[in-house]
């Protein structure tokens, strides 16, 4: 059976790995407030085309806004839960598959791709081992033994999705041409990858803001992602001024997965917020309350994280229609 359309039918976007893959951000941007202002406006565009949305890990946004976007768009759609569903698949290449992983990703991929017409696949870093994780086993391999494109549903080191859900939050939101965002480390009681800070620098570096990043020292990020950008570690001095308040955990890159500091006076509260100049609150949930952030902060009219999530539906039925459209 050949596929609806292959990667090669595309000259817009091939997959949606990272911003890398954007050719245009501000057209992207425009297209995402017309899906915004009217999601069903393209109903027709995805008829007889299937998504597959494939699930190593967890979801809750990911999964039910992309069921939804496709809806929207008039596709079907199938998802896998690996681990629980699939069989574990391996993703090195030339191993003696003689332990647990029953299949490897060049057949699945293959398989899949004969099965459905884009493929969003959701896989965490393992946390163990930085090279590994950075090299994007998973989802590289995906992407090359695919004949579909293929899309990030957060990987070991990106959520390109929600940082594009996050610009449109912000671009929505914002009071003057160029805000102050912030992104603030928030203490968390588990240690949870780096892919949502990464993927929310490397989407605010193209935007036209003003960028604050505060941790705890030990909590910098990968180079690829830090260079350049601006750290404050004082937190509350980092607040000042500030348009949006961005907040994630995430484990230590340089003591790879570690946990270094657990100190709950990182947790966002009002205190903190009164110095900022208004600013919105923006989470990617899901979050843990008067861990990462106070009640008082969350339940404000500030908080804008249910508007953002909301805006997951929004993202991805843009990108979708990137690779829709012929
Ligand atoms: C994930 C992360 O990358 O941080 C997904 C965020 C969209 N978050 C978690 O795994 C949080 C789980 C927890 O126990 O709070």
């Amino acid at each position: 059976m050949l596929p609806l359309f292959t990667k090669q039918n595309f000259n817009r976007m091939e997959n949606f790995f990272s911003i890398k893959d954007v050719k245009n951000i501000k057209k992207l941007l425009s297209n995402a407030l017309k899906v915004k202002a009217n999601p069903i406006a393209n109903k027709e565009l995805g008829t007889n085309k299937t998504l597959g949305l494939i699930f190593y890990n967890s979801s809750l946004r990911t999964r039910i806004s992309s069921q939804k976007a496709a809806y929207n768009l008039g596709m079907d759609v199938i998802v896998l839960n690996i681990g629980s569903d699939g069989w574990e698949l391996e993703s090195k290449d030339g191993v003696i598959m003689d332990q647990g992983t029953a299949e490897h990703i060049k057949e699945a991929a293959a398989v899949i791709s004969e099965y459905v017409d884009v493929i969003g696949i959701r896989c965490f870093a393992s946390l163990k081992n930085s090279a590994q994780d950075y090299s994007e086993e998973v989802l590289q391999n995906f992407i090359k033994h695919a004949t579909v494109p293929i899309i990030n549903l957060e990987s070991s080191t990106l959520h390109p999705l929600q940082s594009f859900a996050d610009l449109i939050t912000i671009e929505t939101n914002k009071t003057k041409p160029r805000p102050k965002v912030v992104l603030t480390w928030a203490p968390h009681p588990r240690a949870l990858p780096q892919a949502v800070a990464n993927s929310f620098i490397e989407w605010m570096k193209e935007a036209d803001v003003e960028l604050v990043v505060t941790h705890p020292k030990g909590y910098e990020l990968a180079p690829e992602f830090s260079n350049g950008i601006t750290t404050e570690y004082d937190q509350k001095k980092a607040f000042e001024g500030a348009d949006f308040i961005y907040a994630k955990n995430w484990s230590s890159y340089t003591e790879y997965g570690q946990i270094l500091n657990s100190d709950l006076s990182w947790c966002v509260n009002s205190d903190k917020m009164s110095v900022t100049n208004n600013a919105k609150f923006m989470h990617c949930l899901p979050v843990r309350r008067n861990v990462v952030v106070s009640d008082e902060v969350i339940d404000s009219e500030n908080s804008i994280v249910i508007e953002q999530a909301g805006n997951r539906v929004v993202s991805i039925q843009t990108i979708l229609e990137e690779f829709l459209k012929k």
